[in-house]
């Protein structure tokens, strides 16, 4: 989609630290990071949110988590642990809407979200 950040991010227009990318996902290291270890995992595919991801196939959204704990395993924190979250909507603070799971991990997290 024409002016999404992530779409540009997914078709090469904008740099990024590539972590893990198939046909239909990519995952890059956050801009922002929040834990020693931020990823954002994303649909290639312009899905503005998880709202909007009804149209999505089942298979397709599984992926995107399967690919989430790949990357967890990837960076080495499946043992010590990890946190997917995924902003949807203002209250939420999505800032981005283009549809994206954090993974999040390498510190304690205590309550805190991404
Ligand atoms: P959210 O607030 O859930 O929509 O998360 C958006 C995330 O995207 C936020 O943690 C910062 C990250 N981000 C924003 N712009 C860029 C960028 O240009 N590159 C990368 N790698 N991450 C970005």
């Amino acid at each position: 989609m024409k002016d999404c950040l992530f779409c540009k991010i997914a078709a090469g227009e904008i740099p990024c630290t590539k972590v893990y990318e198939d046909e239909d996902t990519l995952a890059f290291r956050d801009i922002a990071p929040q834990a020693p270890v931020h990823v954002l995992v994303i649909p290639k595919k312009h899905v503005s949110g998880l709202s909007e991801a009804r149209g999505e196939s089942d298979k397709a959204l599984a992926h995107l988590l399967r690919v989430a704990a790949d990357v967890a395993r990837k960076e080495g924190v499946e043992e010590s642990g990890y946190r997917v979250v995924t902003n949807c909507g203002r209250d939420a603070q999505q800032s981005v809407p283009h549809l994206h799971l954090h993974v999040l991990g390498g510190r304690g997290l205590n309550g805190e979200m991404a």
